[in-house]
């Protein structure tokens, strides 16, 4: 049997959206919230079997992928984001590139120019590297849908989005169905309150709430796009903030030295104790006035 393992955001449903326009997605999906990644856990493959992975770290994976090549496990992995040590016996289709995003892999991987790879570009907050602005609005709504503390969290599940962009073809064609049109409302609704959130002593703080849980992203590419950064956006849980941080360069080192982990312009850092906060600011300040 194949299984499919992809990130729930735009990047991740585009990539699978390619793939299954060309080949058909017959097997087993697993997906999840955007920040759930560590997805090999979810999979028991039996003999013979063969796993494509679309969009999630293999570095937050290496353990579970490193077992399971042992076990004769097929593995294919596209994505853009760190991948740590090599594992031998994975083919690993990987550019770490700022301008690229894993659907633009699938895109050269599959040899088929593809709307969805530039949906998917917006998504991941690489507008400038798109040619058509005119799915901004669809890469966004995507990408906001993948954010939440769990599936509850979610408007759609990103299995349903995968099904329902593969019906419609295109993006050009999702963008006429009511699914479109749910989404754009859910975001216009949690949007509202983004206003008041104003950034106090270096960070933007939310609330820990279900519209802040899913906002976080966007509002973390719209304040990205205002200013070089390093930016940080955090919910409160507590103990610990759930970071978001973006910037120009070197974001996921940044994170890597508090255990959190991205790519060059985008990284987060899942539970981060308040006590270290000084030092996680002293590491922003000391590149933002450099
Ligand atoms: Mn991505």
């Amino acid at each position: 049997m194949r299984w499919y393992a992809f990130n729930g955001d735009a990047d991740g449903i585009c990539s699978m959206v390619q793939w299954g326009l060309v080949h058909g997605i017959d097997g087993q999906t697993v997906t999840g919230v955007k920040r759930d990644i560590e997805l090999l856990e979810k999979i028991n493959p039996g003999p013979g079997d063969e796993i494509i992975v679309m969009d999630i770290s293999l570095a937050r994976n290496h353990q579970r992928a490193s077992q399971m090549v042992r076990d004769g496990i097929k593995i294919t992995w596209f994505d853009h984001h760190l991948p740590g040590e090599k594992i031998e016996g994975v083919e690993t289709n990987i550019n770490t590139a700022a301008e690229v995003c894993t659907a633009r892999i699938i895109e050269s991987y599959l040899g088929v120019e593809s709307d969805w790879a530039q949906v998917a570009l917006h998504g991941d907050g690489l507008s400038s590297y798109s040619a058509k602005p005119e799915f901004k609005e669809l890469g966004e709504l995507l990408n906001y849908n993948g954010y939440g503390a769990d599936l509850s969290d979610l408007h759609f599940h990103p299995n349903e989005l995968l099904n329902l962009c593969l019906k419609s073809e295109t993006p050009s064609n999702f963008m006429l169905t009511s699914t479109f049109q749910t989404l754009q409302q859910g975001f216009a609704n949690d949007m509202s309150h983004v206003n008041s959130i104003v950034e106090v002593e270096g960070i933007y703080l939310l609330p820990d709430e279900a519209w802040a849980r899913r906002v976080v992203g966007v509002m973390a590419h719209r304040i990205n796009s205002e200013g070089p950064g390093p930016h940080v956006i955090a919910i409160d849980k507590g103990e610990t903030l759930q970071v978001s941080l973006r910037g120009q360069s070197g974001i996921g080192e940044l994170c890597s030295l508090f255990g959190g982990g991205g790519r060059a312009t985008a990284g987060g850092i899942d539970a981060l104790p308040k006590g270290e906060i000084p030092a996680l600011m002293n590491e922003v300040n000391v590149r933002r006035f450099a």
